[in-house]
């Protein structure tokens, strides 16, 4: 287990649960981006997740990373849709596969692509089940993804658990992002009740109340990403997101 996968699961382990920001690197200027994720740790976020769907240029994480990582303690994560999705800069990769996606590149062909590249650029990579519900999103379409209605978190649970047994280390369900309909807790509570390992929720999160609600169903990260870019305050936001998690892993814990 690398540095990066250590400090993810200490930081669960002390807090019940975490809030990651995800910054999407064609939503804005470099300065704009790296802003956000410095206000983002003074607030509490535990890392900085680092991807978009639609992503085709290396050189562009190169160039926010460039000015990115300096300013940061916590650590940077890419969040990749392809094989252009890397940079040596970032302290880790999360390795991932898109479980019920239709088309086999996105479950190991872009993974087979990527991989010499991930070990010649030393990227701790972190294995990663993803698995996509209800709208889906940009995501979605992209991954060629047939998503998994919400009324039934059974075949989620499923996926995930065939994945833990497959050897991956987290689990992320995914609404895609923007959506206006976030993953329901009690599929948050189903996909739980089935594996051992974290389980990272994210897709149309925008409120504290959703938040606690999904840490309080069993999600060990919660991740946003589009609500930052709705308001002023953004310390103010994501300090309420990361008590919210803490508070919901609270009440999970309480019911176990
Ligand atoms: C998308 O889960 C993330 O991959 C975050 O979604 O932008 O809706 O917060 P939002």
């Amino acid at each position: 287990m690398g540095k990066v996968e250590e400090y993810l699961r200490e930081r669960i382990e002390s807090k019940g649960a975490i809030h990651i920001t995800l910054i999407d690197p064609e939503r804005g200027s470099v300065e704009k981006l790296t802003d956000i994720a410095c206000r983002a740790e003074k607030a509490g976020t535990s890392a900085i997740m680092i991807g978009s769907s639609t992503l085709v240029s290396q050189y562009m994480l190169d160039e926010l990373l460039k000015e990115m990582k300096p300013r940061l303690s916590i650590p940077t994560i890419i969040f990749p849709n392809n094989i252009a999705a890397l940079t040596r800069l970032a302290d880790a990769i999360w390795f991932m596969s898109l479980l019920n996606s239709d088309n086999p590149y996105f479950i190991t062909g872009a993974q087979a692509l990527a991989a010499p590249i991930v070990k010649m650029y030393g990227l701790e990579a972190i294995p990663m089940g993803y698995i996509i519900m209800g709208e889906g999103g940009a995501a979605g379409f992209i991954g060629c993804a047939r998503p998994i209605p919400y009324e039934k978190p059974e075949i989620a649970a499923a996926y995930a658990l065939a994945a833990q047994l497959l050897g991956m280390r987290f689990i992320y369900l995914e609404a895609g992002s923007g959506v206006r309909r976030p993953i329901p807790p009690e599929a948050v509570r189903i996909v739980r009740s089935m594996i051992d390992i974290p389980l990272i929720v994210g897709g149309g999160l925008r409120t504290s109340e959703q938040i606690e609600a999904t840490a309080a169903a069993g999600a060990n990260i919660v991740v946003t990403g589009t609500a930052v870019e709705q308001v002023e305050d953004i310390e103010k936001l994501i300090y309420s997101f990361t008590e919210a998690a803490a508070r919901g892993a609270e009440r999970y814990r309480r019911i176990q």
